[in-house]
């Protein structure tokens, strides 16, 4: 398997995050790719090459231009605000909700911050966008290997990507990796992409932005959103519009979820990536579904995760997995890497 990886990840690193009133500690800190390079490395499981940086017009088949252009402006921005704010991470506080208008963009930083957020849990600074910049690098060129002959590949990239919508940033993430990874396999000519989404959160970015759309399919299984991030997105009756009618599939599952209510889960997403019929496949791999997660509620093992990764094998589908969640740092490594073992044993 070949991993793509780019140091300048380390660039994001929050601060805190904004809980209940309380500033704590990020949960999504570089030690996080650290983690799962060194066990990658450890076990020999394949090359880990630096990406080619790809032109942002590859970005924009995802993201809209006005999206693009304020997270490359925004740490400037925040700067021209106060120089003080070199030392302090960005933070949304008010935004557009029924009613208000998102079609003007506004003027002021703090309300285009807003704009272009959905939540206050995801600190901007000062090398958010080089480390998104170079984190999407990795993910179109783990797409780019499936397309001249590669069986799988991994994008180990941090900030995560799948909650980002088409012009937002939340849940820890700026730029749609695995839409970005699935847009480029369709632009380089494959007919059809699946995209199997296994992170405890689901997707609800790359869910929107391919909610019209019969060329991707997208299947996710995650966290009941009653009472789960993201909350409002993320429900069974989720079944895609127009043209997409039928290529969303949305598995939500009670906190508490085991191992055996899991993976019955993921044989009902195998049929459907199955009966679909893709060119290739890509996979949000977050592991944040671990039993010691720091902010989650199901109960798989580090070795149900072998067991995940040979299931996806069985697809017998070109695939690339993109790194997400995941916040036991201690397993973390062992947790995703198994998932890369499981597949490669059984490919
Ligand atoms: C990619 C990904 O996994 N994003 C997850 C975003 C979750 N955001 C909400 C986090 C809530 C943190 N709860 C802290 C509980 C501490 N006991
Ligand atoms: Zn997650």
């Amino acid at each position: 398997m070949l991993a793509f990886y780019n140091e300048h990840h380390a660039q994001h690193k929050g601060r805190f995050e904004i809980f209940r009133g309380e500033m704590v500690p990020c949960f999504e800190k570089p030690e996080r790719a650290d983690m799962v390079l060194s066990e990658f490395e450890r076990r020999g499981l394949g090359r880990v090459v630096t990406p080619q940086g790809v032109p942002l017009v590859s970005l924009e088949r995802v993201h809209t231009p006005r999206y693009l252009a304020f997270l490359r402006n925004a740490w400037s921005e925040w700067l021209a605000l106060d120089p003080a704010n070199a030392d302090k991470d960005a933070f949304p506080a008010v935004w557009p909700v029924r009613s208000l208008r998102s079609d003007v963009e506004p003027d002021n930083f703090c309300a285009k911050l807003g704009l272009y957020s959905m939540d206050s849990g995801t600190p901007l600074t000062s090398g958010t966008w080089v480390a998104a910049k170079t984190g999407a690098d990795c993910a179109v060129n783990a797409a780019h290997a499936l397309r001249i002959g590669e069986r799988s590949t991994f994008a180990l990239t941090r900030p995560p990507g799948h909650h980002a919508g088409a012009d937002f940033f939340g849940g820890y993430c700026f730029l749609n990796n695995a839409a970005l990874a699935a847009q480029h396999m369709l632009d380089d000519g494959a007919k059809k992409v699946a995209i199997l989404d296994i992170d405890y959160h689901h997707g609800n970015g790359t869910q929107s932005i391919f909610y019209g759309r019969d060329d991707v399919l997208f299947v996710s299984i995650h966290g009941d959103p009653r009472s789960e991030y993201p909350f409002y997105l993320g429900h069974a009756d989720e079944k895609g519009e127009g043209a997409g009618l039928g290529f969303n599939l949305n598995l939500p599952l009670p906190a508490g979820t085991d191992t055996a209510q899991w993976m019955a889960a993921l044989e009902s997403a195998c049929l459907k990536v199955n009966m679909f019929g893709a060119d290739a496949l890509v996979v949000s791999l977050g592991v944040d579904t671990y039993i010691g997660d720091p902010i989650s509620h199901f109960k798989l093992h580090s070795a149900d995760f072998l067991r995940i990764g040979e299931r996806i094998a069985h697809l017998g589908l070109p695939t690339a997995f993109i790194f997400e969640g995941g916040y036991a740092v201690d397993e973390l490594g062992i947790n995703v890497v198994n998932v890369l073992e499981g597949f490669e044993t059984a490919a």
